[in-house]
């Protein structure tokens, strides 16, 4: 296969809710969207980076810079046997995961067209439903929280993860747990806590968590391993595992008993395929991290999390919660069994609306391969 055109749009769409963690309260969403075409087909990929550079070094401008200058050379009119090959072609490119994974994935999707396949069929998938979670960020008040919670469980979410940090942590539990007894509940931190924190995390251990999610630094592994020593609750990582070596090392030091996955975290697919068979060889559980995609990149995520070892509920839930519209018709839903199905049609599968995306864009830049781009050139 070859991609002979790749399009870079930045986009922007007002979030439904705003969406609040231990770092930022945002009520826009702002995301590059690669476009590519290859052999009379066109695939699309989401990247996950965001305007600001608090959950990752990444940015949208970042991305842009390095898909422009550095990732779309590389694999602009490069005879590829499969897509797995692309992350191995990006090696020379230090970093930039997300901006890596943007292109990769959407590598996939031209794929999966090609060979008539829906995404889940190539990537090895094992499931057409996934169970879906559902994760509420930092409220105004504990009140506000417990409406949030009480609505997402009438919706049918198979479990409810709520953000924390200091000053909104165990509070914030109790008052789940009084309000909705055991439903199965976690936290995530991103990153708001350092080890002298240990014993007042320690009392969120009384409440029966299935996890807490990246309490420590965003690049930290040993003190989480020191964290996990004195925790009874699992620790789940997410922005503490970069790649799949960095999984390796957290997993040998016992710093973590769950993985979040999130293919623009790693790298893409291949990558993530790669974390999720590491995790299943160490009995680690992993589930699908969510990034507030448009409806593309949650499809995508849907089509991941259909692999074996996605065995706890991932934070992919339906898309009136995020965009309305969404920039896919019909929008993602969860039925009230608190499942999501996977789409079947070939690549994501999912019908996107070029009005919508044509609306959203802020700015636009179209690469092509080297041969088409003097066909394009002389008007052909
Ligand atoms: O997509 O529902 C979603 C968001 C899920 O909580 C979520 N993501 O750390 O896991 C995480 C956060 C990161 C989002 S901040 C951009
Ligand atoms: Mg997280």
């Amino acid at each position: 296969m070859q991609i002979e055109r790749l399009e870079l749009r930045l986009l922007k769409l007002p979030l439904v809710q705003f969406f609040e963690t231990s770092f930022s309260r945002v009520v826009e969403k702002q995301f590059l969207l690669v476009t590519l075409e290859g052999g009379g087909l066109t695939a699309y990929g989401e990247c996950v980076a965001d305007v600001d550079p608090y959950y990752s070094s990444e940015t949208n401008d970042t991305a842009w810079h390095v898909i422009s200058a550095f990732i779309a050379p590389r694999v602009l009119g490069v005879e590829l046997a499969h897509p797995r090959e692309v992350f191995p072609a990006l090696k020379a490119i230090r970093g930039h995961n997300m901006a890596k994974a943007a292109v990769e994935m959407a590598a996939w999707d031209l794929y999966a067209r090609q060979q008539g396949q829906p995404l889940t069929r190539v990537l090895g998938g094992t499931r057409d439903r996934i169970a879906s979670g559902v994760s509420i960020g930092i409220q105004d008040s504990l009140d506000q929280l417990a409406r949030k919670v009480e609505h997402e469980l009438a919706a049918g979410y198979q479990r409810i993860k709520i953000k924390i940090k200091p000053g909104w942590d165990v509070a914030a539990v109790e008052t789940v747990r009084a309000r909705f007894g055991s439903v199965p509940l976690m936290v995530d931190a991103n990153a708001a806590y350092t080890l002298a924190d240990a014993a007042h995390l320690a009392a969120l251990d009384r409440y029966g968590l299935t996890m807490i999610e990246q309490p420590l630094d965003y690049d930290d592994i040993a003190d989480h391993a020191a964290l996990q020593r004195q925790l009874a609750t699992p620790i789940c990582l997410d922005e503490s595992i970069k790649s799949v070596h960095a999984a390796e090392q957290a997993i040998a030091a016992g710093a973590c008993r769950i993985i979040n996955i999130k293919p623009g975290r790693v790298g893409g697919y291949a990558e993530s395929i790669r974390l999720h068979d590491l995790c299943a060889r160490h009995g680690i559980p992993v589930w699908h991290g969510g990034m507030l995609e448009s409806g593309i990149g949650r499809a995508a995520n849907i089509h991941l999390a259909t692999l074996e070892n996605f065995s706890l509920p991932g934070d992919i839930a339906a898309s009136q919660r995020y965009f309305n519209p969404d920039l896919i018709d019909p929008p993602i839903v969860v039925d009230a069994d608190g499942t999501i199905a996977v789409p079947q049609e070939p690549g994501l599968g999912v019908s996107i609306v070029p009005d919508r995306i044509d609306r959203a864009t802020l700015r636009r830049a179209v690469f092509v391969a080297p041969l088409a781009s003097s066909a394009v050139s002389r008007g052909v």
